[in-house]
């Protein structure tokens, strides 16, 4: 069922419960504002998805209300994630899905980072 970006956030979903260690994940990264781990159906050779720490439903959410510190810390985590991976030289793609049309499947905001091949032109 896609997210509703309108939606209050719901503490039990599936990555609030990752962040809160109540299900296992496999991480590649973590500091005060963001989980880095491997997403569970990759689509891509690597295929990582980073989080903030905060409740956020989606990247509405975040922007609104998120502090600049959790923004900017939030931002340098994914940065930082791509950079320790190796990709900067050989180039990523970062793609946050927000709401229905996009068919975010997760409401608690997310990026995803796919890398390892090339990856074609943008989705229509
Ligand atoms: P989106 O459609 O943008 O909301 O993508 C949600 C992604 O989350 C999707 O690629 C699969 C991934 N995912 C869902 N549940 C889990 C989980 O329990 N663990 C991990 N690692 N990834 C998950």
């Amino acid at each position: 069922m896609p997210v509703d970006a309108t939606q209050p956030y719901d503490p039990d979903n599936i990555f609030a419960k990752i962040l809160r260690g109540e299900i296992p994940c496999d991480r590649v990264y973590e500091d005060d504002y963001a989980l880095a781990f491997h997403d569970i159906a990759k689509q891509a050779p690597t295929h990582i998805l980073v989080i903030p720490r905060g409740a956020y439903v989606g990247w509405d959410d975040f922007s609104a209300r998120a502090s600049e510190a959790e923004i900017a810390g939030f931002v340098r985590a994914v940065g930082t994630v791509a950079r320790n991976a190796g990709l900067v030289a050989p180039g990523y793609r970062l793609l946050a899905n927000s709401g229905i049309d996009a068919g975010q499947e997760v409401p608690h905001l997310h990026v995803h980072l796919f890398a390892g091949k090339s990856l074609g032109p943008m989705l229509a």
